[in-house]
């Protein structure tokens, strides 16, 4: 769809100073086609696209085992400390072309399929996303293995290998409907699958104390059930290929599959059943965001990886350093979100029951190698489990927790008078909610560091959910600025600007992202300019052809392109976007002659599948679209676009055809955002609120080149405490009352006039998300954004500022900052 990936580049052998795998297009065909027939099993006549694709895979895959040996190699013998991150998702997408860019093979790759026929760009697109992860977690993770691996860190990632990733989404009728993902059908050409690491994973049971120590001693757990771990390693290569680490993915086996004694008992049926129950916990990824799942299969999954993870990283340390003294000194693991956070009392567990450690070494073991980061402060994302139902499926480390909470609560008493209520909000028990543990305490009080993913995230965590905790260890809490890999996100995503960036500036900025500042005086001239405007014109006919084979609606390049690309949330604020489409739709209607900047609004998201409010909020956007594009009043002028199936792979396309990029969640409620980056990087000018990592943004791009509005987070709060109602600001609002008049008489919904009431109520009510408070700040925001389209050299400069300030958001600085003041880790 990017349509000649590396033209005009020139990777390989030439002054681009894209790296060159120093393989030449001879070689590449001869281990293609060696894979073709002892891999795939193929000949060149009998070969489909999905065999050289698998070829391919392979081919690549063998230069990359060559690095990975060495990089594990050098760590063991010089004795380098290692980084791990546990993670319930990965969201990595394809790995063909990300491979092929940082081996520097593209070229010659190119050129050896040529020769045989094959076109790269077609067999690339065979690739299916491996969608691990929902959203900006789990890409954040992704993005984190790529930089480790570029900057040359030990480290692994430790996950789930789901079989079934991330939902499809199709519309039917503009409504969201969930599709399997059956990602692995066709194989997985990237995975070692490695039968001979397996751990056993237990759950249920009874636990009986031996020896001493009271409370702080022993014990040995009975369990109920036990699963087995096996491990499917993916080589991750970084930048330049000089480093490959490991993301190594667990999946779930029963111990015995066919369970010989309960079959030779003629029990059968029970124990294929049991079988199953084990085998569900990879089978499938929760498909929330931001929402907490709840479910004891949940809970399994999130200790199934994190024991299997524990067991195994302990086992190495153990090979290499015969003892547990040092494990803090020679490993940091980092818990995204508290998903892993069970594994304070995993390895408390492992340490005192398993190897017989005592209590308190245990612990100030555990409290010196875990850290955790911190995605959201909303209060429905704040995982915690019922005392029930941890109890009952992980009986020994309910009591670990009750140890600690135990302790934390005694060494805080020691210090001074204390009162109910600054003990209720200390302490690891929620007794509000009918006796609940809360994670994000676990994690607090297991890390060495907490962080948040952005200056106000971080800042807010202080003063909300963490209040009481950062008092009791100030200093705990540090702030580490989420970041992007502009591998993906500029060198793959967009050739075409890469390329003549490197051309202008020279290739210093591949390797240090910092020195894209180098393009800045470039923003007022006019031959850069014109071929900066070229390029993203050139991908906006590139998309233009994705959304009309999807969604058969013709775009102009010409227009403004403007994109809000994200998982539909209410915070997030779809409907205010679709709120000031139908208002700028009727502004249009009322008065043709006013000059609006002609518009191709793009949306593209998916939806939690139980979200009710976050679908009716597709459907909104979709049957406004469709009204629109049926009007010829507003023919070339406006249209909406929502592009189905989100994911990875459409965030490429989208991403580098984007002239405006939409940023407007309610302030104080998105920790960090990353597309924000990801779409600045690329040239497109943000509109947004002071929220999450815009406000870094801002800092970085000069409040000029970014448009900012709305309510900022203190005003948010103040407005919540004085109980305005929406209905009440629209009441002030001309503009938004009509809007709202359109929607409630049906006019978006004339076969069913109700269907968008409970969008309504919820705004014209208490409107949490501040919708209606914001609608007018965000219409004026939008107009100043159609004055600086009417000048495209102030456009341009704008546009072409923000991708020189935008190196600060590489995640090659946020790991260099997680290295230095979390994990004590090297880098090269
Ligand atoms: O994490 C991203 C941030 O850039 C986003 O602002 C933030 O919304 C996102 C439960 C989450 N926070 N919490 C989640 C995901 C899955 C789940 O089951 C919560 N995702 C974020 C990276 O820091």
């Amino acid at each position: 769809a990017r349509g000649g990936a590396d033209d005009g580049i020139g990777f390989g052998p030439s002054p681009s100073g894209l790296p060159s795998s120093g393989r030449t297009a001879e070689q590449w065909r001869d281990d293609i086609l060696d894979k073709l027939l002892y891999e795939v099993g193929r000949t060149t006549q009998t070969a489909a696209p999905q065999d050289w694709y698998q070829a391919t895979a392979y081919a690549v895959r063998d230069q990359i085992v060559d690095g990975w040996v060495g990089s594990r190699t050098r760590t063991y013998d010089e004795g380098r400390k290692r980084v791990y991150y546990f993670s319930v998702e990965f969201l990595i997408g394809r790995l063909l072309t990300d491979s092929l860019c940082n081996m520097g093979a593209t070229a010659a790759v190119r050129q050896a399929l040529n020769t045989l026929g094959v076109s790269l760009d077609s067999i690339s697109e065979l690739e299916p996303d491996a969608a691990l992860g929902n959203g900006g977690l789990g890409r954040l993770a992704a993005c984190f293995m790529e930089s480790l691996a570029s900057l040359s860190t030990p480290a692994y990632g430790y996950g789930i290998r789901y079989e079934q990733g991330l939902f499809k989404q199709a519309l039917v009728d503009g409504w969201q409907r969930e599709l399997p993902e059956d990602w692995l059908s066709l194989g997985n050409p990237w995975e070692f699958k490695r039968p001979d690491v397996a751990y056993p994973i237990c759950f249920g049971g009874v636990v009986e104390h031996i020896g001493g120590d009271g409370d702080k001693g022993r014990a040995v757990w009975h369990p109920a059930e036990r699963a087995v771990a096996i491990a499917h390693d993916t080589p991750v290569p970084g930048w330049r290929g000089r480093h490959v680490n490991t993301l190594r993915l667990w999946s779930a086996r029963s111990l015995d599959p066919m369970q010989l004694e309960a079959f030779n008992r003629g029990d059968f049926v029970g124990a294929l059943a049991d079988r199953a129950k084990i085998e569900a916990i990879s089978r499938v990824l929760y498909p929330n965001d931001e929402t907490e799942a709840g479910q004891e299969l949940r809970l399994r999954q999130e200790f199934f990886f994190t024991s299997a993870s524990l067991q195994d990283l302990t086992r190495r340390h153990l090979t290499q350093y015969k003892d547990f003294a040092s494990l803090p000194d020679y490993c940091a693991i980092q818990l995204n979100d508290t998903h892993p956070s069970i594994a304070v009392a995993e390895l408390m567990r492992l340490l005192i029951d398993e190897h017989g450690m005592a209590w308190d070494e245990a612990w100030s073991i555990t409290t010196r190698t875990l850290n955790y980061t911190n995605h959201t402060l909303m209060p429905e994302a704040l995982e915690s489990w019922s005392v029930e139902l941890l109890g009952r499926v992980l009986p020994r480390h309910l009591e670990i927790i009750y140890q600690i909470n135990w302790e934390h609560l005694r060494r805080i008493a020691e210090h001074g008078p204390t009162t109910d209520a600054r003990n209720a909000a200390l302490s690891l028990i929620d007794e509000q909610h009918g006796r609940r543990v809360r994670m994000g305490h676990l994690a607090f009080l297991g890390a060495h560091r907490v962080n948040g993913v952005s200056a106000l995230h971080t800042e807010l965590m202080r003063q909300t959910v963490f209040k009481e905790l950062n008092e009791v260890y100030p200093g705990k809490i540090v702030n580490k600025t989420n970041g992007i890999t502009f591998r993906r996100w500029l060198f793959e995503a967009n050739p075409r600007l890469t390329a003549l960036l490197v051309e202008t500036i020279g290739p210093a900025f591949l390797d240090d992202p910092m020195r894209l500042v180098e393009a800045a005086p470039f923003a007022t001239d006019p031959v850069f300019v014109e071929r900066y405007a070229r390029c993203r014109r050139e991908n906006k006919i590139s998309l233009g052809r994705i959304i009309r084979d999807r969604c058969g609606i013709a775009t102009d390049p010409a227009s403004l392109f403007d994109v809000q690309i994200k998982r539909i949330h209410e915070y997030k604020r779809q409907l205010l976007n679709v709120l000031e489409t139908v208002a700028l739709y009727q502004a249009i209607k009322d008065d043709p002659g006013q000059s609006f900047a002609p518009r191709v609004k793009i949306f593209a998201g998916k939806s939690a599948a139980s979200y009710v409010r976050a679908k009716l909020i597709i459907k909104l956007a979709n049957d406004v679209g469709h009204r629109i594009d049926a009007d010829p009043a507003v023919r070339d002028r406006l249209k909406l676009v929502f592009l189905p199936n989100y994911n990875v792979s459409l965030a490429e396309d989208i991403v580098p055809a984007a002239d405006l990029s939409e940023q407007i969640s309610t302030a104080g409620m998105e920790a960090s955002g990353t597309g924000n980056m990801k779409l600045g990087l690329n040239g497109a000018i943000t509109i947004g609120t002071l929220d999450g990592a815009n406000v870094e943004m801002r800092t970085n791009v000069g409040e000029e080149n970014i448009v900012i509005f709305g309510l900022t987070t203190p005003e948010v709060q103040a407005k919540r405490a004085a109980g305005i109602t929406g209905a009440e600001v629209v009441a002030g609002s001309p503009r938004l009352a009509r809007v709202i008049e359109a929607l409630k008489a049906g006019e978006f919904s004339p076969d069913d006039k109700q269907r968008f009431a409970p969008l309504l109520d919820a705004i014209l009510g208490a409107d949490p998300f501040m919708v209606c408070a914001d609608f007018d700040s965000y219409w004026e925001a939008q107009r100043r954004v159609d004055a600086l389209w009417a000048d495209p050299a102030a456009w341009w400069r704008v546009s072409i500022l923000n991708t020189a300030h935008m190196g600060w958001f590489s995640s090659d600085r946020t790991i260099r900052e997680y290295c230095a003041e979390i994990w004590g880790a090297p880098t090269d």
